[in-house]
């Protein structure tokens, strides 16, 4: 029996990915090169030093620790200053819905993201009080595709793995809940994400149906 979701926050609530997506590829420029659309998928979830790390590798620039350093701060700055006027308006088709029908209905709700920056978003939606716990990019030692985001996020809603399902948008996330033992629900595409069941938006479910479903 369904009792908690665990939701990621970028591409399932808010579409902060363009940003993340915007201000990474600004970074891979100053370095010299780029990347496409694609080989973001990769950077979906992937923790900020992860990804810094995948770029460089893309990018085959050389880049000392103290650059390196430097170039986290910088790709955060240029983030920040993306989302700064970010508000509900900017939730994904149904999410804000979807989350209050969720909390309605008594079922226990967890973030788990990589962001470090999840909590100030939250608030800019105007929807921190929906959540029992959020674990992000601050509480967790390992990244996606490991599950401890999830794992946490279970355990601080006092639940068993098997009794959440996971909302991810990212192939790491969604291998991450399978790796957890979490149900997985996918928001995007089948084939590149392989959750055990997918949409385009988290309007085009409901809490009821997907309960049923697992
Ligand atoms: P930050 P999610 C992830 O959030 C993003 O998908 C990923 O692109 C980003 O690099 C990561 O957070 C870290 O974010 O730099 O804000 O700490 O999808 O797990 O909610
Ligand atoms: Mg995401």
């Amino acid at each position: 029996m369904i009792k908690g979701f665990l939701f990621d926050l970028d591409g399932v609530i808010v579409d902060t990915a363009v940003f993340h997506f915007q201000a990474w590829r600004q970074l891979a420029q100053k370095l010299g090169g780029d990347f496409t659309e694609e080989q973001n998928e990769q950077l979906k979830g992937v923790s900020r030093v992860d990804s810094l790390k995948k770029i460089i590798e893309w990018t085959g620039a050389t880049v000392s620790d103290e650059e390196f350093q430097t170039l986290m701060v910088e790709k955060n700055e240029w983030y920040l200053e993306l989302v700064q006027g970010l508000g509900p308006q900017d939730a994904l088709p149904g999410a804000l819905n979807f989350l209050q029908t969720a909390y309605d209905q008594g079922i226990k709700i967890a973030l788990g993201s990589a962001s470090k920056n999840a909590p100030m978003i939250l608030e800019k939606l105007g929807i921190t009080p929906l959540f029992t716990a959020i674990i992000d990019g601050n509480n967790v030692v390992n990244g996606k595709p490991h599950p401890e985001v999830f794992l946490k996020g279970a355990e601080a809603l006092g639940l068993e793995p098997s009794e959440c399902v996971v909302f991810e948008d990212s192939i790491a996330g969604v291998q991450a809940a399978k790796t957890g033992g979490m149900s997985s629900v996918g928001i995007g595409d089948a084939e590149t994400l392989q959750a055990d069941i997918h949409f385009t938006a988290l309007g085009d479910t409901t809490p009821e149906a997907l309960v049923a479903h697992f």
